[in-house]
């Protein structure tokens, strides 16, 4: 692949900004090996559509399914690792006075890499919660009940992440809004910009007046609207952004590992 060239007004904007937010998506964790939340799905669970299995109803229907959906989503999260793209993000937070990382991803990815300020729109698929409750639980135990109960209620457990039809996390939300209405640039990263109320967050930094990138290999519905689109994997894209705009001189350690 060419070098990824970055304008010179975009390296400025980036080395001038106070606040850079970022929205990443499923993309930014593909090259870590977790599939895209739209690629097909492998295996056993490839008769079935996340977008239906990824629902209260459908944990209603059949609870064991679901629980063992993510179970075995969580495991396959369980071992992989940041790629360059997570650790260049990470790196990005040091070198500008706010950063706000906004994920839709439930991989814990972001954290593990060592970013700080992470707003987790759609949850963690390494934490549970009561489904009658609503309330998360620190950890569950594993007695071969599938699902899991509930120390406190005895109803069952559920994955503590955003279903479709479900509200979001309020405060996770406001935040998510606050930092695109002021940044300075905006980056959308791995996302197909489908889902809502995620997918407007990139035009609202827009109307704010901010430098928006898209890093996508794939065009999106937002990509005609981006400031600049790096038609690139994250994992190549992200770190060159960092090298242009701050740090020619650093070599890149990706087998470092926060937490
Ligand atoms: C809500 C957790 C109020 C669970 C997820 C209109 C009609 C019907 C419904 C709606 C509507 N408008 C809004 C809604 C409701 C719905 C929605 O948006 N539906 C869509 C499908 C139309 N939204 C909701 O229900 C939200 N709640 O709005 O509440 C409400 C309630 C009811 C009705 C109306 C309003 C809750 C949404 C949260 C759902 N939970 N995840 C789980 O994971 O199991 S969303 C799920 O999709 C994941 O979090 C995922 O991150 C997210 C978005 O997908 P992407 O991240 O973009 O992933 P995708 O695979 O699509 O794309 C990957 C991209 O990466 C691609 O473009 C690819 O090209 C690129 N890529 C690939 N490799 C790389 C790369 N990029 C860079 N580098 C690479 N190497």
């Amino acid at each position: 692949m060419a070098p990824i060239e970055i304008p010179n007004a975009v390296i400025d904007a980036l080395r001038h900004a106070r606040h850079i937010a970022v929205l990443t998506g499923a993309g930014v964790s593909a090259e870590s090996g977790v599939p895209t939340f739209r690629d097909a799905q492998t295996g056993l669970w490839s008769k079935f559509n996340p977008q239906e299995l990824a629902t209260r109803e459908a944990f209603a229907r059949n609870p064991k399914v679901v629980w063992e959906w993510y179970a075995y989503r969580r495991a396959r999260v369980e071992h992989v690792a940041p790629n360059a793209g997570h650790y260049a993000l990470a790196e990005m937070e040091k070198r500008v006075a706010q950063f706000t990382l906004i994920t839709q991803n439930i991989d814990g990815l972001h954290e593990r890499a060592g970013s700080r300020n992470i707003i987790e729109l759609h949850g963690n698929i390494r934490r549970a919660k009561c489904f009658a409750e609503d309330v998360p639980v620190a950890r569950w135990i594993d007695d071969g009940q599938i699902p899991p109960r509930c120390p406190r209620c005895g109803a069952y457990l559920r994955p503590d992440v955003v279903w479709f039809g479900e509200m979001l996390p309020p405060s996770a939300l406001d935040a998510a809004f606050r930092a695109a209405q002021t940044c300075d640039v905006f980056f959308s990263i791995g996302t197909s910009g489908v889902v809502e109320p995620a997918a407007s967050l990139p035009f609202l930094a827009l109307r704010n007046g901010a430098v928006v990138i898209e890093v996508n290999p794939d065009a999106t519905p937002f990509s005609a609207s981006a400031t600049l689109h790096l038609a690139a994997p994250s994992g190549i894209a992200l770190p060159r952004v960092v090298e242009c705009a701050w740090t020619a001189d650093v070599r890149w350690n990706t087998a470092r590992e926060s937490g």
